[in-house]
């Protein structure tokens, strides 16, 4: 199987992709993979901590991730970035950093109602209040993928279910 690989997952604020990321760590731990979750708590605190949330910071923010996911991909080990990522063409562009079949593009689907409604961090009130510009659903786009390799439905399955749905996958692509 493979060595290492990338699982991409885009998605909304909100829509799950940090807790699906933790969780599936955890199943790859138990197979004694090596993995790194990047994710904006390590990213846009240090490396991107120059970066904003405009449209050219975002497309900046999403190219150096993808470029790092590279590294860590070279050095061996299993990567998971959570990322809203919300250009199409810019998850385009990363899947072609990597030889086929090493990037993985997750899309963690959610609906914009339920991922206010979800609200953990009050953003989306704070974003519908006008205190927080260009916030992704609200005040800025989110292209969803037209072809993604696995979509999970976040308003419709559990966290395990979901979970198990992404390692079904790598199984039976022989991944793991
Ligand atoms: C979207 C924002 C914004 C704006 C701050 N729009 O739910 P969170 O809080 O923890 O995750 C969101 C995170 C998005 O950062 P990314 O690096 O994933 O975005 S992108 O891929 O588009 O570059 C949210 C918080 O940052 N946040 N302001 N305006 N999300």
């Amino acid at each position: 199987g493979h060595k290492s690989f990338v699982v991409w997952f885009t998605g909304l604020s909100a829509s799950g992709k940090s807790t699906l990321s933790v969780e599936l760590e955890k199943v790859l731990h138990m197979r004694k993979h090596l993995t790194y979750i990047l994710d904006g708590d390590n990213i846009r605190h240090g490396l991107n901590r120059n970066l904003g949330f405009s449209e050219a910071d975002r497309i900046e923010n999403i190219r150096r991730v993808g470029e790092v996911s590279k590294l860590m991909v070279d050095a061996g080990v299993v990567t998971l970035s959570a990322f809203i990522s919300p250009y199409r063409n810019d998850r385009e562009m990363i899947k072609e950093l990597f030889e086929a079949g090493d990037f993985i593009e997750v899309y963690v689907k959610c609906s914009l109602e339920e991922c206010e409604k979800r609200d953990p961090k009050g953003l989306y009130k704070k974003a519908r209040e006008g205190l927080i510009p260009d916030f992704t659903g609200i005040s800025a786009p989110y292209e969803h993928p037209l072809n993604p390799h696995i979509t999970i439905d976040t308003e419709q399955l559990s966290i395990e279910a979901a979970v198990g749905h992404i390692v079904q996958f790598l199984e039976e692509n022989e991944y793991l």
